[in-house]
């Protein structure tokens, strides 16, 4: 099935709708310390200078809404949430990128992490999610700031970011190194990692 046959509403292959939003992740919920909290940009910057946001530095950063859904691999999805947040886009004008990127590892609370094509990152609709549908997250939807990719199944949106790296080449998340697909686009029902095609991912 082709992009341009997909509707505002559909399912991507093999998911089912799921009322509500259940909590899905591994290892505990951490707690916010807003003195400690940063949020750094590092690797391959475009000055080779490490960026480093506090939480009010962040919150400061212009807000913008995207509606998208999350597509958990283990087949329930949630349709057309209302995500409010920062931008990754803004992020990347923000702290600028070498010319060499190629893909960004997105680091979260207890080294979990996740890797994404640089252009995945840079979709206009990819965003720091603060907010659904107009509230603040909770602790454990991954307050105070999670990655919402809604193009991708949702473990390549990490709750609880803590950091956002620039690699020039490729390299696999906590998820994409334990069986799950490099790239993980629910549309093309890429779950895991025996499906990968060459080109699709560093070798395991
Ligand atoms: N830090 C962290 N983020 C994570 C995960 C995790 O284990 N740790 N799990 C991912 C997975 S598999 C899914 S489906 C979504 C679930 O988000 P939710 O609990 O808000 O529904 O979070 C993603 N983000
Ligand atoms: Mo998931």
């Amino acid at each position: 099935m082709g992009q341009s046959e997909r509707h505002e509403g559909d399912l991507p292959p093999g998911q089912r709708l799921q009322r509500g939003w259940p909590v899905t992740h591994y290892g505990p919920v951490p707690r916010f310390k807003p003195d400690r909290w940063e949020l750094q940009v590092f690797g391959a910057t475009a000055d080779g200078a490490k960026r480093s946001l506090t939480h009010d530095e962040f919150t400061a950063l212009p807000y913008a809404t995207v509606v998208g859904d999350l597509h958990c691999v283990t087949k329930f999805s949630m349709l057309g949430a209302e995500w409010g947040g920062v931008r990754a886009r803004t992020l990347l004008g923000l702290a600028p990128p070498a010319p060499e990127v190629t893909h960004v590892m997105v680091w979260a609370e207890y080294g979990f992490s996740s890797n994404l094509r640089v252009a995945d990152f840079a979709d206009e609709r990819t965003i720091f999610a603060t907010h659904k549908d107009g509230e603040p997250l909770t602790a454990e939807h991954g307050f105070p700031v999670r990655l919402v990719v809604p193009h991708l199944y949702a473990w390549k949106g990490p709750k609880w970011v803590r950091g956002v790296e620039y690699m020039t080449a490729d390299r696999r998340g906590f998820w994409e190194e334990r069986g799950y697909h490099n790239i993980g686009d629910p549309w093309r029902e890429q779950r895991y990692s025996y499906q990968e095609e060459p080109g699709d991912g560093p070798d395991l």
